[in-house]
């Protein structure tokens, strides 16, 4: 106890602090807390009130380590890494961080102590939803394992006010509403005013003695605001740091003075919109110009406080390859290329060749997509009115790769009046990744089979991994307390570790236990799903998850129509021998992709008719809650037992969720797409059900003309479906006539021609079900072989092959 009374909260090494916490300490600190910073007596406490206790609480143990981090890798000159990225999908923080300070048991005993439900506490955090899908919560899990694995890193994002929408339904269809999650404080973060960059756009160029010099038109201020990323065991935390735009100027006095309130304001106006949206687009580039305002916004921000950092305690510039390793999370901060060129030339004096040289040794890039609508593409003249020194600038780096490369005429960066954003990257980058082996190998031979010509050395694989301090220890207490028990704690921090489950998957009693832990998660999860649906899930049926935004070729509406198809066969045989199902749905659409909402539609549609149904009601029930976020998955994915891959083959370039199944004890049924080709060689083709038609496969007959019909006609199950759809069985049929003629007479994603082959294996999934303990023994052998899908893992390979960085030991 320091001399106040209150535990010694001080920055001593942390890892002592928390293990001496007793549950009284903590509720101390929580009341000192509820009180001080709060301003509420207990009596008048409300949930909210207590959770940010709870939180300033947890906080006050981050800060330690995480200022001794900050200092270690100062003290010992190491090489940070600089994750740029628009989306950080981080989920909520408290739960999360509780579990990597090691505050449980405590934690739990201090808030019984004062007389709080924990869960409940836990569940009044709103999710922070800064990003889309996989890019995004990659980013979040990346930032997880670096402070796991103490390498000095910093995650630069855009602070957006609104994260991705809310969704609901009305009449089965998705509606939109803004998500909020500033609008009530947001314990975690720390505004630092002193690390604020102005960032200029539009304007103009001159030349003055032989060097340019950019007159911006407007600009806007990019304050940081900092939240620290506590890793496992808590020695070590690296930090997040988002940044908010705000007016370079408040406000116009004058014009406020002379009665014109509103135009007085207008620089505030402006600015704040640059940080107010995240484009809720995982599908085209948007074309708008505020969203290219935003990338450069996010990447000016964090070069500029990169460098500074790097000046501030190294000087020499020559060495800036040797000290900061950056990613560019997809292209949308491709502009770092053009940028940390401007800077190092216009801002400190560097010839082009010297400033470009060491830009590429320092920049590299992340690809994360395959299909041509997700490439960012800019028009010239946006480029060259929005930034039009980086304009001239992405010239003179497409010149010079043209010259040295002698490359052929197609190739390069700016084609007609489009700037063509994956070049740009791919040009301006040491090392350029793909996210998974199946993935690499197509960003070889498809999208960059030039370049990769001309650079053969620079593209290399770093398969995606996940967390499993979030996707296992803390989501699944139940299988987390059978894992402890039967391997110890181990796996937390070294997942392959789980592979000494291999000897327990012939233990009956240990299968039994798994058993267990999978059907009480299920059990809660079936009460949510009677309470928030209506839905009347039972926890002895195969619950058949599939979970990811709403995109054509994820292929939502293959799964769908086998549920029709199934249904139609179990209601012409009730009596049949059929294996309970409850299929759980969960996703957004992109507000703009009619289609997508369309399958959303008819998924509720069906849902409503299917749940209905006297007949088939106890063997096949549809659950589609809405607004899936990070918080659902935690809940869901524990509780699933099959897990739905199901993308056409080619186009997924990794995904992220297949794995946080896989380790959960889901089996998966999928194609040989992205990182399921992996897990499948990990876990066993014999505990996968794999379907369809491969890669290549999928290339021919695609090109194969009237493909969709012809594989229609040859499928009775399917053919049946679509005429239910089309008789108006499941809602309005005009409301499906776009979705069903594109699926007759285009069927870009081979739904049809994958139809027959994935109800087969979905039958085979049935009658291994049915058999208990070659299910549980198949789930056993799915998570102790899955320790190659830990984000940790990843975080070792990019920082051997790309950042060249090494762990930093806390001080
Ligand atoms: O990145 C996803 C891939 O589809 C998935 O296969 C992979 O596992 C994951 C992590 O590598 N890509 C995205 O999530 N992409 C986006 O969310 C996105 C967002 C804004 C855009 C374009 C794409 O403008």
């Amino acid at each position: 106890m320091a001399a106040s009374g209150c535990p010694d909260f001080s920055l001593r090494k942390r890892r002592n602090v928390t293990q001496s916490l007793s549950a009284q300490d903590l509720r101390d600190q929580i009341l000192h807390h509820l009180t001080h910073t709060q301003g509420r007596g207990p009596e008048f406490a409300t949930v909210f009130d207590w959770r940010l206790a709870v939180s300033y609480t947890v906080r006050d143990l981050m800060v330690g380590p995480w200022v001794g981090a900050i200092r270690a890798a100062r003290d010992q000159g190491a090489k940070r890494v600089y994750y740029l990225s628009m989306e950080f999908l981080i989920g909520r923080i408290l739960g999360d961080a509780i579990i990597n300070l090691n505050l449980e048991p405590a934690m739990g005993e201090a808030l019984t102590l004062l007389g709080l439900d924990e869960q409940v506490i836990l569940d009044d955090e709103p999710d922070a939803a800064l990003g889309n899908g996989g890019l995004g919560r990659l980013a979040a899990c990346f930032m997880e394992s670096l402070s796991s694995l103490s390498c000095p890193a910093f995650g630069y994002g855009i602070r957006y006010e609104h994260g991705l929408f809310r969704q609901r339904f009305e009449g089965g269809q998705q509606v939109e509403t803004p998500e909020d999650w500033l609008n009530q404080p947001h314990p975690w973060e720390f505004v630092r005013i002193n690390y604020s960059y102005e960032i200029g756009f539009k304007g103009h160029v001159d030349m003055v003695e032989g060097h340019a010099v950019w007159h911006p038109g407007e600009s806007v201020v990019a304050r940081a605001y900092d939240t620290p990323v506590i890793g496992w065991g808590g020695d070590w935390a690296n930090t997040l740091r988002l940044w908010g735009a705000h007016p370079t100027t408040l406000l116009d006095l004058k014009r406020f003075n002379a009665g014109d309130h509103t135009a007085a304001a207008e620089p505030e106006a402006l600015a704040r919109t640059l940080s107010r949206v995240l484009y809720p687009d995982d599908t085209t580039e948007s074309g708008k110009e505020l969203r290219l305002k935003q990338e450069y916004f996010l990447t000016s921000a964090a070069l500029q406080d990169i460098l500074a950092r790097f000046l501030a305690e190294h000087g020499d510039l020559e060495i800036l390859p040797d000290k900061v390793a950056i990613q560019l999370n997809d292209t949308h901060p491709a502009i770092a290329g053009p940028e940390l060129i401007r800077l190092l030339m216009d801002v400190h004096g560097l010839a082009f060749d010297r400033a470009q040289d060491l830009a590429r040794r320092t920049l590299n890039y992340t690809n994360h997509t395959l299909l041509p609508e997700a490439l960012e593409r800019w028009s010239t003249w946006l480029m060259g009115r929005v930034l039009p020194r980086h304009m001239q600038i992405i010239q003179m780096i497409d010149e010079d790769h043209r010259k040295t490369t002698n490359r052929p005429a197609h190739i390069g960066i700016v084609h007609g009046d489009q700037v063509h954003m994956g070049e740009l990257a791919f040009i301006m980058a040491g090392r350029v990744n793909g996210v998974s082996a199946l993935h690499t190998d197509l960003v070889k031979d498809t999208v960059f089979a030039d370049l990769h010509k001309l650079h053969p050395d620079r593209i290399v694989n770093q398969t995606n991994g996940v967390t499993p301090r979030r996707w296992l220890r803390m989501s699944n207490p139940a299988l987390t307390r059978l894992l402890d028990d039967t391997i110890g704690t181990g796996w937390t921090k070294d997942l392959d570790q789980l592979a000494g489950l291999e000897t327990h998957a012939g233990d009956a009693i240990f299968l039994e236990h798994l058993r267990g832990a999978k059907r009480a998660n299920k059990v809660a999860l079936s009460d949510g799903l009677l309470a928030g649906l209506g839905v009347k899930a039972d926890p002895d049926a195969i619950f058949d998850v599939q979970i990811k935004r709403i995109h054509e070729y994820k292929r939502q509406l293959l799964n769908v129509l086998e549920a029709i198809a199934l249904w139609k066969r179990i209601h012409d045989s009730p009596n049949g021998d059929w294996t309970p199902r409850v299929k759980i749905f969960g996703g957004k659409a992109a507000p703009g992709y009619w289609l997508a909402k369309s399958v959303i539609h008819l998924i509720n549609d069906v849902a409503a008719k299917i749940n209905n149904d006297p007949v088939t009601a106890k063997y096949l029930q549809i659950a589609y809650p809405p607004n899936y976020n990070v918080s659902m998955a935690e809940d869901l994915i524990p509780a699933a037992d099959l897990s739905e891959q199901i993308s056409t083959a080619g186009k997924e370039a990794s995904g992220t969720g297949n794995m946080k199944f896989t380790m959960n004890g889901a089996l998966t049924i999928g194609t040989l797409d992205g990182a399921n080709v992996e897990i499948r060689e990990h876990v066993g083709p014999e505990n996968f059900f794999l379907f369809g038609l491969t890669a290549e496969e999928a290339a021919a007959e695609k090109a194969r003309p009237g493909h969709a019909r012809a594989a229609i006609e040859a499928s009775e199950d399917m053919k049946i479906a679509l005429q239910l759809i089309a008789e108006g069985q499941f809602g309005r049929a005009d409301s499906y006539y776009t979705l069903l003629d594109r699926t007759w007479n285009d069927d870009p994603f081979l739904v049809a021609s994958d139809f027959d082959s994935y109800f087969a294996t979905q039958r085979a999934v049935d009658r291994a079900y049915a058999d208990h303990a070659a299910w549980d023994r198949m789930a056993a052998l799915n998570i102790a072989r899955s320790g190659f899908f830990s984000s940790d893992r990843t975080i070792r390979g990019y920082m051997r092959d790309i950042w060249h960085a090494v762990p930093v030991v806390p001080a």
